[in-house]
């Protein structure tokens, strides 16, 4: 076969694992399986060797994090939400080869096997560092366990790897007054050693291979984002952690460490192809080291950076096998103009759709696949599913199908007419199905499924648009040679039809096969016009779609708008009352009115402003976290209140003395504590 310039045996096509911690949404759907589902079926029709393959991303923090919430084991966790991930896959027609998992044994011997041949070919970079432990539980702490005071707005909960009021991303070290998540004690320094793989080192090779390699083939987003890591300068990264769930590392001196879990997971692509080949009894090696094999990894905007700097880098570094010819990653699908959040609950999971539209997988399929975010993100809405699906889906690809096939059961009983001689009109027809094929094929095999789905649609509006102008109901009375050529005509694009969409909407092509009593053939029998033969006798149609009603969409509205309506309310609520302390500790604070004589931004920052406080005792620089919501020079002269016995502490390199008292509500925004009437500074705030 041949992509662009390049001959190739077969195609390895992984989509990435979902993490098991949560159910699938039409935003997994819609940026990575429902794409590499439609490439997969189009290669297998094309008679291409190809496998597809999937599996659950069982480790990670966010799992352990999950279970201890829940009070039950990581395993609990994953057991329960692989299965439920799986067979809303499978249900959907998300056809894997093999859909695998994290946990399974053939991974862990898989992603030690590999880690111990990077190892011993001295790959690694060995360091040891101090990192926070928690004496009570005698484990080291993972960044999500540290929470603190955030140095930068002063947020209480902040966690070790970010602070999530001010977006920024942090180091467990530069939490303020840093505590255990797991006992709430006060964590230890403890020397541990972890492993580091240095990307640094890659950083030609990544360049030859990507900037100069792929910039012509990989989408602008993917190509872009590389070129700026790589622009930005490689650090080595540790591909190790001090956990006790995930891969064990296969050293003696590692006890107690597992594998960083975005070491471990691509290589669970390997291990599912070990796994799948062990089943069907053949062999995985070509699929991941031969250099004829062509290896494409379908995955959302977040996972660039694993898939196309990490992960090739481990592959190339091992040195058996290849490395990824394409990497397409999608943009994100928002839900009614809004982010889709699993912990607000708003998504549309794929398995409450399954359950509440039975039997219409292929209008989410049609619908998410029309509105893919392939070069941007884009939107999901209950308006636009019902339009879609009445408006083109039912007065189009269903409406021409169930047309051509009354009529034939009404005039010919359901038999293949034989057409009689064609006219430039019927020639023309023939002719632009013979297109067909290639303009949906050309499109598939650059990654451009909006337009091949748009083109495979534009079939059968060539077909509804050809038997509307045709009319062979009028003609029936007196041309009936006529009527059977224009049915015969319509019939063998119903034919085409079941092949074209097949990529897309299996489960039509199915049924309409199963109508027109044929098996759904080869894409390399699409484009012709004897699919069926005069005679053939056709069962009794049925109807591909029907109309969905507003009061279905309705429903769906009102459950979001519920959804909408339960977040609002848990944000609503007022932060409670910390715990109460002695007077004695409140007059130990000195807050004074001031004023502001000076204010600009802190370079690099969002949210920070450098401030110069007239305090009536002294004038004094503060940073505050308000630089989002107050521009400097609108606040030169302002009178405030600032807590001035605060010990100073040094913000991006500056040194904050003191903190300036701001009111925030329950949307986040500020205001200043100011006195009513224009106040000498250093009035005292009792
Ligand atoms: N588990 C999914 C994510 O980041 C992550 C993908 C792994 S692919 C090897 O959403
Ligand atoms: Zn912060």
């Amino acid at each position: 076969m041949k992509d662009n310039d390049r001959w190739y045996k077969r195609t390895t096509v992984t989509s990435a694992l979902p993490y098991a911690n949560g159910p699938i949404h039409i935003g997994h759907l819609a940026g990575v399986y429902l794409p590499a589902d439609i490439y997969v079926r189009y290669l297998r029709s094309k008679g291409e060797d190809v496998i597809y393959i999937g599996g659950s991303d069982e480790h990670g923090v966010p799992i352990t994090i999950k279970a201890r919430n829940e009070g039950v084991t990581p395993q609990q966790i994953v057991d329960k939400y692989h299965e439920m991930i799986k067979k809303a896959f499978a249900d959907f027609g998300i056809s894997f080869d093999v859909y695998s998992r994290t946990s399974a044994p053939i991974h862990h011997e898989t992603a030690a096997e590999f880690f111990k041949t990077l190892y011993d070919k001295g790959e690694f970079i060995e360091k040891t560092s101090l990192q926070y432990y928690d004496e009570e539980n005698k484990v080291f702490l993972a960044d999500r366990y540290i929470t603190g005071t955030c140095p930068h707005c002063g947020y209480e909960k902040a966690y070790g790897d970010q602070c999530e009021n001010c977006g920024t991303s942090l180091s467990p070290t530069e939490l303020i007054k840093p505590k255990s998540a797991l006992s709430g004690a006060i964590p230890i320094k403890k020397e541990t050693k972890h492993w580091y793989l240095p990307l640094d080192k890659y950083q030609g090779w990544l360049r030859e291979w990507i900037i100069e390699g792929h910039k012509a083939d990989w989408k602008p987003n993917v190509y872009g984002q590389c070129k700026s890591w790589i622009d930005l300068g490689l650090k080595p990264r540790a591909v190790t952690r001090d956990l006790d769930w995930g891969v064990k590392v296969p050293l003696e001196e590692a006890e107690g460490k597992v594998l960083y879990v975005w070491f471990d997971a691509p290589i669970g692509y390997i291990s599912a192809t070990k796994e799948w080949a062990k089943e069907k009894g053949k062999d995985w090696k070509p699929y991941w080291k031969d250099k004829d094999t062509r290896l494409i990894h379908f995955i959302g905007k977040d996972n660039i950076v694993f898939h196309c700097i990490m992960f090739p880098s481990m592959l190339k570094q091992e040195g058996s096998y290849i490395v990824p010819d394409n990497v397409p990653a999608f943009e994100f699908m928002n839900l009614e103009n809004d982010k889709i959040s699993t912990s607000r609950n708003w998504a549309v999971w794929l398995h409450v759709y399954l359950e509440e539209f039975p039997g219409k997988q292929d209008v989410l399929r049609y619908v998410l696949t029309t509105n893919a975010p392939e070069t941007k993100d884009n939107d999901f809405t209950w308006r636009d599913f019902q339009a879609r699906n009445n408006n083109e889906l039912l007065a189009i690809l269903g409406n021409f199908v169930n047309r051509t096939l009354v009529l034939t059961q009404k005039y010919f009983d359901g038999k293949v007419p034989e057409p009689g001689a064609f006219t430039d009109n019927d020639q023309r027809v023939l002719h632009e199905i013979k297109q067909f094929p290639e303009k949906i094929g050309n499109a598939l095999d650059n990654f451009r499924f909006r337009e091949a789905l748009t083109e495979m649609m534009n079939l059968a509006r060539l077909g509804n648009k050809y038997l509307t102008d045709s009319e062979p109901w009028k003609l029936i009375k007196t041309d009936e040679a006529s009527v059977k050529t224009i049915l015969n005509i319509s019939l063998q694009i119903c034919a085409n039809l079941t092949i074209l969409a097949e990529p897309f909407l299996p489960f039509s092509s199915i049924k309409l096969a199963k109508m027109l009593d044929i098996p759904v053939h080869k894409w390399n029998d699409a484009g012709r016009t004897d699919l069926l033969v005069p005679g053939h006798q056709l069962n009794k149609p049925s109807f591909l779609f029907e109309k969905i009603e507003d009061d279905v969409i309705e429903k769906q509205v009102q459950k979001l708008l519920e959804t909408k309506q339960e977040n609002e309310a848990k944000e609503e609520t007022i932060s409670p009352a910390k715990e109460n302390i002695a007077f004695d500790d409140w007059i130990k604070m000195d807050v004074r009115i001031g004023t502001i004589l000076e204010a600009e931004k802190v370079a690099k920052t969002k949210k920070l402003l450098k401030l110069v406080v007239d305090t009536g005792i002294d004038k004094r620089t503060v940073v505050s976290g308000i630089a989002e919501q107050y521009q400097p020079e609108d606040i030169i002269g302002k009178q405030v209140c600032i807590l001035v016995n605060l010990a100073s502490r040094k913000l991006k390199g500056i040194e904050s003395q003191g903190m300036i008292l701001m009111a925030e509500d329950k949307d986040g925004r500020l205001s200043f504590i100011s006195p009513d009437d224009v106040f000498s500074n250093g009035s005292e705030v009792r």
